[in-house]
């Protein structure tokens, strides 16, 4: 359909918008064998800006055959290591040529600021994107020698990665570009054919991402998109028998139903789920690093993010002064829609996402917790202002669930070690942070801290080169990393007799 919203925007997304999205499944578009679609919202509006095919089985099924038999025939997996390298590398470059239109259709569909857009669904993706290429030219055996009779001198043997299969990534909506990457480019290096299916909020990107992947020279059926809602396409994808691996980010609840229907055919997995991330702040910190810290780390994008700060707690000493800056940042923000470049808080990403943490504000008012909220929002749009709560009890709902929203709990706390006991309680270990200048303290406590990622006078960093996963209940494997394949490929023993 036509955009007829308010801003000018890049002619590759006007026309993308205009096509009428559909599946991409065998190298081109295609329409779903039923006719249910869904609606693709502008957060800042609420309006309507695309439909996308709601995937039936029967859609989802010839993707999984389609990758299946790209994979069986190896038109990729058979490549030169070095052939599949440079088309990905090319995969990189056309996400870059077309950067402006990727970070306008992220905003658009998304709601984050357009230069967050910018910087990481587009500049950040294509680093991911490039690290991971050159891993292509880079898998890697071993050969070793064994005890079996005879001696050494009478066995070769040694080991070799092969690519794993059929991939089913399944993103979420909060980087909905990034994390889609992160799913379809590991298992692309490694040879596999995958299907990705993106959030049903925010499914607009992966759709040119596959445009781009097959101009870039990808062949037809290695890279599939259905889009669809998650107890049905998403379901029919992670259930399909001839998907051998599952790589899915999104929430805990639905990373546990996925976990347990991938036993049933013994499915390889990678889970990256929610987290409930603390930030311990020390009496010696340097408030002038913590305040931007936290700014970014409990509000970047809104609070959707996985490893957001939203467990503050902060040693006596600091307290007032904390609280008396974060309030003074929160109440001085812009608002608008992400495509204004100028606003600060930007709508969350859907109506339900904005009820939903709405709902744990009422909660923490009911009980009488004591709120200081930032910026007025407008009504119009899914706008939530950036809230601190102070003191939070442990009653509340928001202490122990993940929000995934503008929302900071400051606690102030006696002591280091009573910070870390609080920040370890928890069923969630993504990430945490600990803010101090004492070396002692960091080096101390970074070994107590649970969880997968932790910084220091830093928070919500992350890289391709740093192992990214959760401790807990926050996952299962990591992503990035010199050796993310590994978790693409199989580990073969050869073993020969002479
Ligand atoms: O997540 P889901 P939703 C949290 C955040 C948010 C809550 C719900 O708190 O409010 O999760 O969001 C697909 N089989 N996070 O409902 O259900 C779904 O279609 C296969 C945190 O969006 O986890 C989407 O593509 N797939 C998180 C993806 O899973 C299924 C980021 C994520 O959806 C499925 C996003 C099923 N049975 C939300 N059910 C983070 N920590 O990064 C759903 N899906």
């Amino acid at each position: 359909m036509a955009y007829d919203g308010p801003y000018s925007i890049d002619p590759l997304v006007a026309s993308f918008l205009d096509r009428a999205p559909a599946l991409f499944i065998d190298g081109g578009f295609v329409a779903s064998d039923g006719t249910a679609t869904i609606a693709v919202h502008d957060p800042s509006s609420g309006k309507v800006i695309a439909h996308v095919p709601d995937a039936t089985p029967a859609d989802v099924d010839k993707a999984v055959c389609s990758a299946d038999t790209a994979f069986q025939d190896g038109r990729w997996r058979h490549m030169r290591p070095a052939d599949r390298e440079r088309i990905l590398m090319r995969f990189a470059e056309l996400v870059v040529e077309r950067g402006e239109a990727f970070a306008q259709l992220e905003t658009l569909e998304q709601g984050k600021g357009i230069a967050i857009s910018r910087m990481f669904e587009v500049g950040a993706s294509s680093e991911w994107m490039r690290f991971v290429a050159g891993m292509t030219t880079k898998i890697t055996g071993r050969t070793f020698d064994t005890s079996l009779p005879g001696g050494p001198q009478h066995w070769t043997t040694y080991t070799r990665r092969e690519p794993v299969g059929v991939v089913a990534g399944i993103a979420p909506w909060n980087f909905p570009m990034m994390i889609g990457l992160w799913k379809v480019m590991p298992a692309l290096a490694a040879g596999c054919s995958v299907v990705l299916k993106p959030s049903e909020v925010t499914p607009l990107t992966a759709l040119m991402l596959a445009e781009m992947a097959i101009q870039a020279g990808v062949p037809a059926g290695v890279f599939n998109v259905v889009t669809g809602f998650g107890a049905g396409a998403g379901t029919a994808l992670t259930s399909h028998p001839k998907v051998a691996k599952i790589s899915f980010t999104g929430s805990t609840a639905t990373g546990k139903a996925i976990g347990r229907s991938a036993m049933d055919q013994m499915k390889r997995l990678t889970l990256e789920l929610g987290g409930k991330n603390p930030a311990i702040v020390l009496k010696d910190a340097d408030l002038a690093k913590v305040i931007p810290g936290l700014m970014a780390g409990g509000f970047l994008n809104g609070g959707q993010v996985c490893a957001a700060a939203s467990r503050v707690y902060v040693e006596a000493l600091l307290y007032d002064d904390l609280v008396g800056a974060l309030s003074a940042a929160i109440s001085g923000m812009s608002v608008g829609a992400g495509m204004d470049a100028n606003a600060q808080v930007n709508p969350l990403v859907s109506a339900a996402q904005q009820a939903k943490v709405l709902s744990y504000l009422d909660d923490a008012r009911s009980q009488g917790a004591d709120l200081v909220t930032g910026a007025a929002v407008p009504d119009q749009g899914y706008f939530v202002s950036p809230t601190l709560v102070l003191n939070p009890a442990e009653s509340l709902k928001l202490t122990r669930e993940e929000v995934f929203g503008p929302v900071l709990g400051i606690t102030k706390v006696a002591s280091a070690d009573e910070a870390l006991q609080r920040a370890n309680d928890s069923a969630l270990g993504l990430g945490a942070s600990l803010w101090t200048s004492n070396l002692d303290a960091a080096m101390n406590l970074t070994q107590r801290m649970e969880a997968g990622t932790i910084w220091v006078n830093a928070h919500v960093f992350i890289d391709p080169a740093m192992p990214f996963g959760g401790y807990k209940q926050s996952g299962i494997g990591r992503d990035f990393g010199v050796d993310w394949l590994e978790a693409y490929t199989e580990t073969k023993s050869i073993c020969i007799s002479h």
